[in-house]
């Protein structure tokens, strides 16, 4: 004779079973569309981050006029600092980034990011380098994110051939 009551169970379980074997499949379906985000906000959720947002904007249309809005950048240590590059620029020479490096390293850097050029966004893999943005061609607005770095005074500078000496300014973390 069948017994009913653990027939029932075992469907239960079946359908407990089936259940989370579709959850894991939609988890995973959405996952894999944008699992850049959603370890994002996960990550914001769980550390609460400080934003310490900061516009800067590249004027000037030449290679001696050409400069950030901004000098000096100061933060607090612990925050998360997101830039804002607006380039303002119209020739086509105005292509510019930001990279933050340490203190007294910005000519260092700026060899480096000559030297892998173009193909690499002219963003080196160097030991002095904290944080750098994507380019931005004329017109064009890039943001970039990064935790600030511990207590201390830092360089930035804009990495596009024959720029650093113009583009520059520091970072000031408190
Ligand atoms: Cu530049």
């Amino acid at each position: 004779m069948l017994n009913f009551y653990k027939l029932n169970k075992k469907m239960k379980i079946l359908n407990q079973f089936t259940i989370a074997l579709f959850s894991v499949i939609l988890l995973s379906s959405c996952g894999s569309e944008s699992p850049k985000k959603e370890v994002e906000t996960k990550a914001e959720v769980l550390a609460e981050k400080v934003w310490e947002e900061i516009e800067v904007i590249a004027i000037g249309n030449t290679m001696m006029e050409m400069k950030y809005s901004v000098e000096n950048i100061t933060v607090q240590e612990g925050s998360w600092v997101r830039i804002i590059l607006k380039n303002e620029g119209v020739d086509v020479a105005m292509v510019h980034n930001i990279l933050f490096v340490n203190f007294g390293k910005r000519k260092d850097v700026a060899l480096k990011a000559n030297e892998v050029g173009p193909d690499a966004d002219f963003i080196p893999s160097h030991s002095e380098l904290i944080a750098a943005s994507g380019l931005a061609l004329p017109g064009e607005t890039v943001t970039l994110e990064f935790e600030a770095p511990k207590k201390g005074n830092y360089e930035f500078f804009c990495s596009y051939p024959g720029h650093a000496d113009m583009m520059k300014g520091y970072l000031f973390v408190k």
